[in-house]
């Protein structure tokens, strides 16, 4: 490809003339914003232990009460990005959050999407549109975009949990903002389970629901079912995808949760995608391998890598590995930018 003029090969007073009227060559720009056959990413491979990051979050616990916080997290910020940008990846934010024994997190709803993968502790719920979500380790609890949510907390130890949320797009699209709700704690209900594995209910049942007829993914269920799948030899990748059951599609718009079994001693070379992907270790001792550079992930370590990465991910153990996966493929798909690339393509 034909290597572009610079700004330095024009002169000062005609770049400034331009400035002067708001406009700018595109030229000297052309080959960063459309690089040659491979984005070039600012996310960097990251990874962000707990058993690091845990001493620091129960710190913010005793130095910031809730009320001076609203959402007491500790955001795991991409380096990438510039870490005040708070992001993981250019579409994705992660934080963990604490919340401690009695204590309440006010209930708002926004136009950004959220979940929560619980990390730690017992107890502890979000209501979400008034359903109460008991959080359990390893749970994954949808707060959609435009749905209230507050988190409470009747249990006796701290509780800690992953929030994947895809702020930077939505801040990036000027589209982000709160409305905050009632400053009542009140009575919660649990919607009865109505959705069994292959059964929708026929009827229009709870259908003011049913855009997310499912808020909360039990993670004893979704483990049973990898088990299951990996008992099956011929399956090479034990994965599950987290869906909407009305539509079989992914449970939110943007995002796109799913979770990976590795058997005893597993290596997994996962396909090159166009999007970047987050990993978040539910159980077991796992080396993410993201191109040149290599982490050793344990119990709820998180890790990112950006598009097109060869990925690699090894189960050291002699028992199963469990890991959440957060990707941008519903995102990138909607746009039509989404694709995969041979592990051999450049
Ligand atoms: C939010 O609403 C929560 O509800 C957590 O727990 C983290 C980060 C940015 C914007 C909103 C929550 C958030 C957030």
């Amino acid at each position: 490809m034909e290597r572009l003029a610079t700004l330095e090969d024009l002169p000062k007073e005609y770049v400034e003339a331009l400035t002067a009227k708001n406009v700018v060559p595109l030229w000297p720009s052309l080959r960063d914003v459309l690089p040659p056959y491979t984005p070039k990413p600012k996310t960097q491979t990251i990874a962000w232990k707990y058993q690091e990051i845990r001493p620091l979050l129960m710190q913010a616990g005793e130095l910031t009460p809730i009320e001076k916080a609203e959402r007491r997290v500790l955001v795991l910020a991409n380096p990438g990005h510039k870490l005040e940008n708070m992001c993981a990846t250019s579409v994705m934010y992660l934080g963990l959050q604490l919340l401690l024994p009695g204590e309440w997190a006010p209930s708002h709803r926004h136009t950004p999407n959220a979940v929560r993968l619980i990390v730690e502790g017992n107890g502890a719920y979000t209501s979400v549109d008034g359903e109460k979500c008991e959080m359990e380790r390893g749970d994954l609890i949808l707060t959609p975009s435009g749905m209230w949510h507050e988190h409470s907390h009747d249990g006796d130890s701290e509780v800690v949990w992953l929030d994947v949320l895809d702020l930077p797009l939505v801040y990036y699209a000027e589209a982000s903002y709160v409305e905050e709700g009632e400053k009542v704690k009140g009575e919660h209900s649990t919607i009865p389970v109505i959705y069994g594995p292959g059964i929708v209910p026929t009827e229009n049942f709870q259908r003011n629901n049913a855009q997310y007829p499912i808020l909360r993914y039990p993670w004893a269920n979704t483990k049973k079912s990898l088990e299951s799948i990996a008992s099956n030899e011929d399956v090479d990748m034990v994965q599950v995808t987290y869906i909407n059951p009305e539509t079989g599609k992914d449970a939110q718009n943007v995002i796109g949760f799913s979770a990976i079994m590795l058997r005893p001693n597993e290596v997994l070379r996962l396909p090159r995608r166009s999007c970047a992907v987050i990993f978040h270790i539910i159980e077991g001792k796992v080396v993410v391998d993201v191109d040149e550079v290599r982490h050793e992930l344990i119990n709820s370590d998180t890790s990112c890598a950006p598009c097109f990465a060869h990925i690699t991910l090894t189960n050291q153990n002699d028992t199963p590995a469990f890991i959440f996966v957060a990707d941008e493929s519903p995102f990138q798909k909607k746009l039509g930018l989404y694709s995969e690339r041979q592990r051999t393509d450049v």
